[in-house]
């Protein structure tokens, strides 16, 4: 039998200013990079975008009461800088300031614990034009500024706060693969602006250590345990190239102040490691999260890259220069700069797993390897800041939104979690994704994750009229029975 969950676990739920909010020049709120880059034509599923989102930023008390009644423990949401410094710094907007007060208020008089996210992806436009946003170290001290204002405004109130939300995810988006904005598609600059981030999220740290001293502050980062595909010995080498290429490289320097040696020493071979500075190091030395976000929706499976068969290999253009040592070293350096993952590891899809309409696969065991793989490395406690299965859903003739398909989903990812906690890891929480339906980045309002129903086709005067879903009334009696389920 299992142990049930410790006592004051934070039940949870998750949102993200541009994905709820919509108001989106309200208030004096200026623009984000993604008021800007959601209108750029292709760039998002027919277009949407978060002018009016779900028009959270008029509706909050109304969530609020929605979440009063499911019992939830935590909120977790983050804050727009841009409505916060609508240039990015300088003058500070206090209505926006105030919208998030209330919202914090509104949360604390029904006993919801808020969990505060600093960046949720959203650069101010004009810190983005004036100096190219995260690729300049100027971003470090405005994000710092930004931050010290929402410290000192807040810390007798929210005690758990989140620095950066995914930062693997939105530096890979929106500098290689030109899928968020900055819409850029150079691996080199990427890492370079990932360097910037990591000064910014330990410069945060630093700030918060004597201006919130009792409060808990921590990155959210997207992770997925890497699996080898087979017991080819290649192959486990590849998943361990894999896990730290794509997770420890960010993790280690959050907890360890460092990067990975050998992921760091293959960018270096290629050119494109981050330049760093003689008092970096230092700096990243000098703080530790208090905890992990872990956002977790699935992992990966790799194999060894197989040039041989691989139509990308043209052996005559092999610069003779590479280092002969490494038998997966066979593409020619410029090109591997911009694929510097191809010569570590390849992905491949898992026999084992079935996937959701978007392709994501589903693996609620990987979330037990996850946290154990985490709590193995990083021996922090641990909270869950985002899991949840998006899905077309569909009222029914008689109103209701009949969501069995998410209820199972959670389900079986709070089973693997509780499994984890009786096995030793130190788990505090678990902030399903998300509390209302919300704008998916790319995939627009048909690919749903709420509880709450979301409802686009009512033209009544209750537009955008909020309906609880079947898993609302099953995850509230998660919640009441501390997850006995
Ligand atoms: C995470 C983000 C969330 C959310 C979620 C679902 O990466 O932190 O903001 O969007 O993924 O993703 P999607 O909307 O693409 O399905």
């Amino acid at each position: 039998k299992l142990d049930s969950f410790p006592p004051g676990f934070l039940w949870g739920a998750a949102s993200a200013a541009y994905q709820i909010e919509g108001g989106w020049n309200t208030d004096g709120k200026g623009a984000s990079i993604w008021d800007e880059f959601t209108k750029i034509p292709g760039k998002t599923y027919q277009g949407t975008n978060g002018d009016v989102a779900v028009d959270h930023y008029h509706r909050y008390q109304e969530d609020v009461r929605l979440m009063a009644e499911m019992g939830l423990k935590t909120y977790r949401f983050s804050v727009a800088w841009s409505r916060i410094f609508p240039d990015g710094s300088g003058k500070v907007n206090e209505k926006g300031l105030q919208f998030y007060e209330d919202l914090i208020d509104a949360l604390l008089a029904n006993q919801i614990e808020p969990v505060l996210t600093l960046y949720h992806w959203d650069i101010p436009k004009s810190l983005q034009d004036s100096y190219q946003g995260w690729e300049s170290r100027q971003a470090i001290e405005d994000f710092s500024q930004y931050c010290q204002v929402l410290f000192h405004r807040f810390k007798d109130k929210v005690t758990y706060w989140v620095t950066f939300n995914e930062q693997n995810v939105f530096t890979a988006m929106g500098y290689r693969w030109q899928s968020h904005p900055p819409n850029v598609a150079d691996v080199k600059r990427m890492f370079q602006a990932n360097h910037v981030i990591n000064l910014a999220n330990a410069t945060a740290i630093k700030e918060f250590r004597s201006i919130v001293p009792n409060g808990k502050i921590g990155p959210s980062f997207g992770y997925g345990p890497i699996y080898s595909y087979d017991c080819q010995p290649n192959n486990v080498l590849a998943a361990l190239n894999g896990e730290e290429f794509q997770n420890h490289w960010w993790l280690d320097v959050y907890v360890h102040g460092k990067y990975p040696k050998v992921t760091f020493r293959h960018l270096e071979r290629l050119g494109i490691a981050p330049t760093i500075e003689p008092s970096d190091m230092e700096l990243l030395q000098s703080v530790k999260p208090d905890f992990l976000g872990v956002n977790y929706y699935h992992g990966g499976t790799v194999r060894v890259n197989d040039f041989n068969t691989s139509s990308t290999t043209n052996v005559s253009t092999i610069d003779k220069s590479f280092e002969a040592t490494d038998p997966y070293l066979m593409q020619p350096k410029d090109e591997q700069a911009q694929n510097p993952e191809k010569t570590m590891f390849t992905s491949v899809a898992n026999p084992y797993l079935e996937k959701t309409k978007w392709g994501w696969e589903i693996d609620p065991v990987g979330l037990r390897i996850a946290l154990r793989r985490l709590q193995n490395r990083y021996d922090l406690p641990m909270l869950i800041t985002e899991n949840g299965l998006g899905a077309l859903d569909e009222k029914t003739n008689q109103g209701t939104i009949e969501d069995d398909y998410r209820i199972n989903y959670l389900q079986s990812h709070i089973h693997e979690i509780q499994q984890a906690i009786t096995d030793g890891v130190d788990v505090i929480g678990y902030c399903a994704w998300s509390f209302t339906d919300l704008l998916s980045w790319l995939n627009g309002y048909k690919k749903r994750y709420g509880f709450v129903y979301i409802d686009r086709d009512d033209q009544s005067e209750k537009q955008l009229a909020r309906i609880p879903k079947k898993s609302f009334y099953w995850y509230k009696k998660v919640i009441e029975s501390n997850g006995k389920i």
